[in-house]
């Protein structure tokens, strides 16, 4: 059979799909043998801890539940394009200052850490100088390790777009993401979604469906 080894990367591929969207607290009591199965298809280590998205409630799907934050609700946000997600919902508002974020611990042993995220802006009238929602990576006692992205009046506006950042230099520590968003006498506002943290080699998103929640 000429196309075996397609046949099996697909069948592998849906059985990571099964086990990735299957419940959690259900995931948790698959075989350990099931686990090691997917993972030796190389998403990490045999000796390694577990593939796992590490961000709580990385979609919004629970409002703010797992993020600590000053914000005041999440929000809808369609894009020029049509693309619509609900997520963080920063600004809005002149002279506000908010912020948001959560403490991750990356296991000692992973294979590798990635972090990924939607962002978009909407300046209505126009952003100024200044106003800006900026990401960065801290230490728990808020100490700034590196700056992810700043989205001011320089970015592209209107947008649902993708970021990705290697955080492999962090395996084994606790990192903060914190993102923070300052306005002065625009109401633009910034939106995030599906913030998620993987410890291992693949890049889920590319094979997952995406939802529009
Ligand atoms: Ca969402």
């Amino acid at each position: 059979m000429k196309n075996r080894p397609l046949f099996f990367l697909f069948v592998g591929m849906l059985l990571g799909l099964w086990i990735i969207l299957w419940p959690t607290d259900i995931q948790a009591q698959t075989p350990a043998t099931e686990t090691e199965l997917v993972i030796d298809e190389g998403m990490a280590s045999e000796a390694g801890p577990p593939c796992q998205q590490l961000i709580q409630n990385p979609d919004f799907d629970h409002g703010y539940d797992g993020w600590t934050q000053n914000l005041y609700l999440t929000a809808r946000y369609k894009d020029e394009t049509g693309q619509e997600h609900e997520g963080a919902w920063f600004g809005g508002a002149e002279y506000v200052d908010q912020y948001l974020y959560q403490d991750v611990t990356i296991p000692a042993g992973s294979s590798s850490a990635r972090l990924s995220f939607l962002w978009v802006f909407d300046p209505g009238e126009g952003i100024g100088p200044g106003e800006a929602l900026t990401i960065t990576l801290r230490r728990t006692d808020g100490a700034v390790l590196a700056t992810l992205i700043t989205l001011d009046q320089t970015s592209t506006p209107r947008r649902w777009q993708s970021a990705n950042f290697d955080l492999s230099p962090y395996i084994g520590q606790t990192v903060r993401f914190y993102a923070r968003a300052t306005t002065n006498a625009s109401v633009t506002s910034w939106y995030l979604d599906q913030i998620q943290i993987f410890n291992c080699g693949l890049d889920y998103q590319t094979y997952l469906p995406m939802f529009r929640k």
